[in-house]
């Protein structure tokens, strides 16, 4: 609750937020259109910085006290900056000197705009991060005693009828054998459940833990495991690895690439679908990625006593699914073709990828850590990528078995070794220094958003979070603080201080998506979407053009449709979700 003085005084400081337009209004300072800051708080110890809009320029810009009114602090923009993408001038305004926690108001021209300061601004958005991964849970009652009255939803989706598509029969399992395959998360907005999604997913996530175990250890989602004697964190991930398990032909140790209806359900709750699944073509994408998440669980899910079978049978998956991707290196899926010789026609997501190195790479390292065996080092050795260091991301997990090799490297492998571990270290401290140029002319102070090839599907999680997750593991690895101050400017961007004046998760900030591409948001009666969901983003190339509203803006940094319909940049997925709850669980571990 707000105090009467904070009502009064924010009713006497505040003018309307539509630019043009100055009319007092009595509402919170919510001018997320012209001032944008990180609508989520601020550190005491780090970088406060907000970037001001034309519209709000002035030649002194305020802080103040929302409590007491006090003026804690005045001063001028210290740079203008011009956008290369829209020609936007804008100033920005630095306040880090305020290091007292609190709620703040931001005062420029005409316009104000709420700041929060405090100890561990982030921790709210973690936790509601890995929260949306229970929502968006398969096959179980989502119970109101952990989603509230207004998300409690029926069992569906229960998948324990599964056809095997024609594309993936077998001798022992010929077309239309029935088989099970419960559990898992939804994928996205859709309800359909991707193996190499899935892979990259939870890989990225265990990934993210072993930076900072006991951290992660620490955080309580309230969620079915919460009493139990494993981390929540774990526990959640574990929902979809056991549902990936089978996935996996016990009989040749293949791996289905998709769990599918063959085309997309409409905009319905899951209790109301009732289309047939199948399983669809086994891969080799899809294979190894199975394997590298199942060898990595296999060694963290080992320490507790709960999983200890569960990280011996991964392990076995792992070694059966990786000799299948041997003998079959390069199955590719390739939807269009598969439709010509099969029916049904399949139509949803294909999670389609040409080039499996990448994927060789990363399953046959996780394999080498979690066995010691020469034979996966050597497979590994040959597959190291040639080139500069690449963000992961599903399509191209090269990032993510670098990760691996550094985590090694952290805490000294084998002398043999750890020369790779080298090089590979020195590709990654280039490409964040390269991004970290960017800064000092950035029109958000961030090294994330300053070119248009950095907006596209899914942008925000595949470019600006796994750059923040590339920033936090260069500060791991050397201790200086520009990474780290490099990653939370990231977060900066993510949480509003960008070109639309979003917090691109949902349920969190002033401004935030109120109609992301999910079908459960949509259909569930409730005004507010499923919180915690970060949202793909900007994204120029508006593949959704034709059957969503226009978007607002062509300019890359803009390109952001709040549309339902609009699947090309406002749809989520886990994928994306996994990689703001690793970075932000992993700066709310590091930040004092
Ligand atoms: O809802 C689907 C979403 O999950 C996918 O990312 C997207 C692209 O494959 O497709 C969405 O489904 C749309 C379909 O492709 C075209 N007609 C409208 C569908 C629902 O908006
Ligand atoms: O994240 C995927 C993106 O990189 C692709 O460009 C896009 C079109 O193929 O598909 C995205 O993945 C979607 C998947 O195919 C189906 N579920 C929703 C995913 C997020 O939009």
């Amino acid at each position: 609750m707000k105090s009467n003085l904070t009502i009064a005084l924010a009713a006497a400081l505040l003018t309307a937020c539509t630019p043009g337009k100055k009319e007092i209004v009595t509402t919170d300072a919510n001018c997320a259109d012209v001032i944008k800051v990180n609508q989520v708080g601020y550190y005491p110890s780090q970088e406060k910085v907000a970037v001001i809009e034309a519209d709000a320029f002035a030649d002194s810009y305020s802080l103040v006290n929302a409590q007491t009114g006090e003026t804690v602090w005045t001063g001028s923009a210290v740079r203008e900056t011009t956008s290369e993408m829209s020609g936007k001038v804008r100033q920005i305004v630095d306040f880090s000197s305020v290091k007292e926690t609190g709620s703040y108001v931001l005062k420029a021209g005409n316009y104000a705009m709420n700041v929060e300061i405090s100890e561990h601004p982030l921790r709210k958005v973690a936790v509601g991060a890995m929260k949306a991964f229970y929502l968006n849970r398969s096959g179980v009652e989502i119970l109101a005693e952990y989603a509230g009255e207004e998300y409690a939803r029926p069992a569906a989706h229960l998948d324990t009828e599964v056809l095997i598509h024609p594309s993936a029969a077998s001798k022992q399992r010929p077309e239309g054998t029935v088989i099970s395959s419960p559990f898992g998360w939804y994928d996205a907005g859709d309800f359909n459940k991707y193996i190499v999604n899935s892979g990259f997913s939870t890989g990225l996530m265990l990934m993210a833990y072993q930076m900072r175990p006991e951290h992660f250890a620490s955080y309580s989602y309230n969620i079915p495991e919460s009493g139990n004697a494993t981390p929540d964190y774990l526990d959640e991930i574990y929902f979809n690895l056991k549902w990936m398990l089978t996935m996996q032909d016990p009989n040749d140790g293949g791996v289905y690439h998709k769990l599918t209806v063959p085309s997309f359900e409409g905009f319905e709750m899951p209790a109301d679908c009732h289309k047939q699944r199948y399983v669809v073509q086994k891969t080799t994408a899809a294979t190894l990625d199975f394997a590298a998440a199942m060898a990595q669980a296999s060694r963290i899910y080992g320490q507790y006593e709960e999983y200890a079978e569960f990280s011996k049978t991964a392990l076995e998956a792992a070694k059966k699914a990786w000799l299948w991707a041997r003998k079959n290196p390069s199955i590719a899926y390739r939807q269009n073709e598969m439709n010509e010789k099969f029916d049904p026609d399949v139509t949803t997501g294909a999670y389609d990828d040409e080039s499996f190195g990448d994927e060789f790479f990363w399953a046959s390292s996780e394999l080498y850590f979690a066995t010691g065996k020469r034979q996966y080092l050597n497979f590994a050795e040959g597959f190291v990528p040639k080139g500069d260091y690449t963000l992961p991301s599903w399509g191209n997990v090269n990032g993510l078995a670098i990760m691996a090799w550094l985590i090694e490297g952290t805490y000294g492998f084998s002398p043999e070794t750890d020369l790779l571990a080298q090089r590979l270290q020195y590709k990654l401290i280039n490409y964040c220094d390269a991004c970290l140029e960017s800064v000092p002319s950035s029109c958000f102070q961030s090294p994330y958003g300053n070119t248009p090839s950095d907006f596209g599907w899914g942008c925000l999680s595949e470019m600006c979070c796994s750059r923040a997750l590339s920033m936090l593991f260069a500060y791991r690895l050397t201790s200086e603080d520009k990474y780290l101050k490099g990653a939370l400017q990231c977060a900066d961007y993510l949480f509003g201080r960008n070109a639309t004046g979003y917090c691109y998760v949902t349920g969190f900030g002033t401004k935030s998506p109120m109609h992301p591409h999910q079908r459960i948001s949509e259909a569930d009666g409730v005004e507010a979407p499923l919180p915690g969901f970060l949202v793909g983003g900007p994204n120029p190339g508006q593949q959704d053009r034709a059957t969503c509203p226009e978007y607002p803006s062509n300019v890359p940094d803009e390109s952001y449709n709040d549309h339902m319909a609009s699947y090309a940049s406002n749809e989520i997925a886990i994928n994306w979700n996994a990689a703001l709850a690793a970075m932000v669980s992993w700066l709310d571990a590091e930040i004092k």
